[in-house]
């Protein structure tokens, strides 16, 4: 049991990333428990974060649109689904013409709970519990000869890999999809940076307990010691970058044990661990992702209230 534990990717990105030098780092997407998950849901809420918003907005107003554009006979799967509360408005102008069978895939057990219980009533619903590429995988072997798959990445996930990354997951996903299939991939657009710093350091602090949930989900699931209270909930925006960077910065001196990643980590005063980077795009620059991964863009709609794009990407 303690062995596993040792040799678990979980045990192991955390090692790998507390000490790497000269910046020690945590990968965001260990923030998905069903804590963060929840945690996350309520980020989608708040008045500062006005991205999952602008997402809704721009899939109520050109769902008919987009299901028009593509062939019949589409199935649809979803990269990190959480809730599918933004998929609803996709799958209700599908069912317009067909049945809907809709296969979301999300690490988090509760999401896709809610998930099944929320759009069980739209069609079809096949949950996948699991990371992006191998729930993709599992997919993409049901799927029968003369269906098309639409594919969606919603909300800017997308953002959260490097950019060399983002085109090397993009180029993956590509390699599992067949020549016709389609991507919509959801881009948060730049925009002013103290809008940003907002939407990521809000007021009532919901950001910050899901930037720090990730110290506590170590503390449950590798046996760390992880004093939360030592730790501030820092946002930066790199202009040049365009990427808001989330930290959590050590208030004091600090030695951690993360009993089952065999690790001990000392801590400076003003030391921080970066968990997250969410890159901010131009049109222009998702164009030319989507070309280097292997896609042409057929259309983009832009939400201007919060600068958001939608790209419909058809698989070369
Ligand atoms: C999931 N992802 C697109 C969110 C973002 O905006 O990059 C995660 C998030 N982190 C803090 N707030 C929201």
């Amino acid at each position: 049991m303690f062995a596993r534990a040792l040799d678990s990717e979980f045990a192991r990105e955390v090692r790998a990333g507390l000490t790497r030098t000269p910046q020690k780092t945590l990968p965001c997407r260990y923030f998905y428990d069903n804590v963060g998950s929840a945690l996350f849901e309520a980020i989608t809420h708040l008045s500062e974060y006005g991205l999952t918003r602008a997402d809704e907005r721009i899939l109520e107003a050109h769902a008919s649109h987009l299901v028009r554009m593509l062939p019949d006979n589409v199935v649809v799967a979803d990269l990190g689904s959480g809730s599918g509360a933004k998929t609803r408005r996709i799958l209700e102008a599908l069912r317009r013409r067909q049945v809907v069978v809709y296969y979301p895939i999300d690490a988090s057990p509760s999401a896709l709970a809610k998930c099944a219980q929320q759009l069980g009533r739209l069609g079809v619903v096949v949950p996948t519990e699991s990371g992006y590429l191998d729930g993709l995988l599992r997919v993409a072997a049901k799927r029968a000869p003369r269906q098309t798959l639409l594919l969606l990445f919603l909300g800017s996930t997308i953002g959260n890999f490097e950019p060399a990354e983002a085109i090397e997951f993009l180029s993956a996903i590509r390699q599992l999809m067949a020549s016709g299939d389609a991507l919509l991939l959801g881009t948060d657009l730049v925009k002013p940076a103290a809008d940003l710093i907002a939407a990521y350091d809000d007021a009532a602090g919901v950001t910050a307990a899901f930037n720090r949930n990730l110290l506590a989900r170590i503390n449950r699931e590798l046996d760390a010691d992880f004093d939360l209270r030592q730790f501030e909930h820092l946002v930066r925006y790199d202009e040049a970058a365009q990427r808001i960077e989330m930290h959590l910065c050590s208030s004091g001196y600090q030695v951690v044990s993360i009993h089952r990643a065999d690790l001990i980590v000392d801590l400076v005063p003003g030391e921080t661990i970066c968990t997250e980077t969410c890159h901010k795009f131009s049109l222009e620059q998702v164009r030319d992702m989507a070309h280097l991964a292997g896609f042409r863009v057929t259309a983009q709609w832009v939400d201007h209230e919060w600068p958001f794009a939608e790209s419909l990407l058809m698989a070369l």
